[in-house]
């Protein structure tokens, strides 16, 4: 469809990831015994709002380590719980509805287990052990179709 010349349309987006270590008692029943920790890496609305309007798919590139590293989440919530041991790099490619007729968008997160910022050799509290890794972002649509104008306007 014809294609907006003078507008850009923006929407707020949130990525990143939370992680606790297991509770020695309660081992998820499937996780080898190197796991340590559960996970969720996500992309959504900052204040959890659906972006399904706007984002048909994300695909999750996991380290190769994982069964099925490329994991692709087609309907919200966008996304993926894992146990493991350790942090890596995580792909995640976004893909716009139809109507945007927009390139997908890659980003990258590094997926956090661990507590950050704490000073040098300080002991976390329990609290501290539940991390959270989150990057505010913004999806910038120029140009756009009238299609997708309508669809972002209608919310
Ligand atoms: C390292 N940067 O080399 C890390 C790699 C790999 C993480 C981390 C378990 C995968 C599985 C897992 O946590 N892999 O067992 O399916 O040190």
């Amino acid at each position: 469809s014809k294609r907006i010349k003078t507008l850009s349309i923006c929407r707020p987006i949130v990525y990143g990831n939370t992680a606790k270590p297991f509770d020695p008692e309660h081992r998820p029943p499937n996780a080898p015994s190197e796991h340590t920790h559960t996970w969720t890496v996500f992309v959504r609305g900052p204040y959890g709002e659906d972006v399904s309007y706007f984002i048909k798919k994300v695909v999750f590139k996991l380290h190769d380590t994982y069964n099925n590293s490329t994991r692709s989440i087609e309907s919200p919530p966008f996304e993926v719980t894992e146990t493991g041991w350790g942090e890596f790099e995580i792909g995640i490619k976004i893909f716009f509805v139809n109507e945007a007729n927009e390139k997908n968008v890659s980003l990258y997160h590094h997926l956090r287990l661990h507590p950050y910022g704490l000073p040098l050799n300080a002991v976390p509290t329990e609290e501290q052990k539940n991390v959270e890794s989150i990057q505010f972002d913004e999806v910038v649509f120029n140009e756009p179709t009238e299609q997708l104008f309508h669809i972002m306007t209608q919310k």
